[in-house]
């Protein structure tokens, strides 16, 4: 990814103001983060021209004076915007966008974009499994200890989403919970977390990452990017990978805020068990290294130890995430869907002992 170090981008602080009506913003992909990235941008006051390859995409946006929509090609004109935004599933191989770098206009992605916006905290997971587990538990962790939590990002919810609903919103205690893929933190600059876990590392995407190597790097490219890092240094790739500082820790070890012992979470500082997996609507030892993720930055984000067990002991899976869907004649069915490679799998098949 080596035309990465080649865009100067413009600072959010260098474009706003009067600069603004000035700028022009192409926006690819017609899908969730483009429509919303385009809303966010149009509310801002910039001029938009959003560009979808595909000739018959239903597009939600309603027409505005500053919007142009153009369908079936990303065309010239894009050539001479001020800034580019890809969507998430847009590789960074797309002629539009080589030739885009080439000219010296900067490229970003929807997450750099909205993160140019916002007031509040970020906190941030990654990982190749796992990421929505533990941004559901850390969001109603957040919310059940008073903060207006948005959760988004690859989830499903675009963060353009939840800017424009923390532009709407009085709430002072806005904290935003994001769910980032490989794809989006490629496309990062400036974006700063305030903390960023990366659960595991294994095979993925390989469609899209021509080796592992190329995979790796993307995820791990949000260590530069946030205040304090957090990872699971029994997870091999991340051993290897990552190396300890005061500023990167961590999460499953006698030095760390919390520990798995047995199947529950630990509090290391306080010698509590905080809950076992029994205790909880989750199966799988995978779980209990979510809910570690999840706890370990909600507590250090500064909700207490009884505001997170009582959450923990509370939430149910998401849908389609080792869901138990029916139990006929004493064989229990469970629908893993969402599990999407093969370690995942693997993980899944390991939580029953049937
Ligand atoms: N398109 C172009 N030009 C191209 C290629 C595609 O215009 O050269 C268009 C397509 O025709 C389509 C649009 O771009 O209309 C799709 O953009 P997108 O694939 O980025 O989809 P979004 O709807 O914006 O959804 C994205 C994420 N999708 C991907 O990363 C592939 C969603 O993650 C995410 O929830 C959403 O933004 C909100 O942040 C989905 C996903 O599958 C769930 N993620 C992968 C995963 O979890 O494994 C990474
Ligand atoms: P992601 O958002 O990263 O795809 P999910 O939380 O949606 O992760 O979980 C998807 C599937 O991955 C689950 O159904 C389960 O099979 C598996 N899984 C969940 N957490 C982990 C983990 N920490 N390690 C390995 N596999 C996991």
């Amino acid at each position: 990814m080596d035309y990465w170090n080649t865009f100067s981008l413009i600072s959010f602080s260098d474009i706003k103001g009067a600069i603004v009506k000035e700028t022009l913003i192409g926006i690819l992909g017609a899908g969730k983060s483009g429509v919303a990235c385009s809303q966010l941008a149009l509310a801002f006051g910039y001029k938009v021209i959003l560009s979808e390859i595909s000739k018959d995409k239903k597009i939600n946006l309603d027409s505005h004076d500053n919007l142009e929509i153009e369908r079936g090609v990303h065309s010239k004109k894009l050539l001479s915007c001020n800034l580019i935004v890809i969507s998430p599933g847009i590789p960074l191989t797309v002629k539009i966008v080589k030739e885009a770098i080439k000219r010296g206009i900067s490229v970003i992605g929807e997450i750099e974009f909205a993160s140019w916006f916002t007031k509040s905290d970020i906190l941030a997971v990654t990982g190749s499994n796992g990421k929505s587990t533990t941004c559901m538990m850390l969001h109603q962790i957040l919310l059940d200890g008073g903060y207006n939590s948005l959760l988004g990002g690859n989830i499903g919810v675009p963060f353009s989403n939840n800017l424009l609903a923390e532009m709407n919103s009085e709430d002072k205690n806005t904290v935003h919970v994001l769910e980032l893929s490989s794809f989006q933190i490629e496309s990062l600059k400036k974006f700063k977390s305030t903390i960023s876990c990366i659960l595991n590392i294994s095979e993925d995407h390989l469609d899209r990452y021509k080796n592992m190597d190329l995979y790796i790097e993307a995820k791990l490219k949000i260590i530069n990017l946030s205040d304090r890092v957090l990872f699971d240094d029994c997870d091999e790739v991340l051993y290897q990978r990552i190396k300890k500082t005061d500023k990167i820790k961590e999460i499953n070890s006698d030095s760390s805020l919390f520990k798995i012992v047995g199947s529950s979470i630990y509090n290391n500082k306080t010698k509590q068990n905080m809950f076992s997996l029994k205790d909880t609507n989750f199966i799988g030892h995978h779980n209990l290294l979510n809910a570690l993720g999840a706890c370990t930055i909600a507590s250090l984000y500064g909700v207490d130890d009884e505001s997170i067990i009582k959450t923990m002991k509370n939430i149910h899976p998401l849908n389609h995430r080792l869901e138990l869907i029916a139990d006929v004649n004493s064989i229990k069915f469970y629908n893993d869907s969402k599990s999407t490679n093969i370690k995942s799998t693997l993980k899944a098949l390991e939580s029953f002992d049937g």
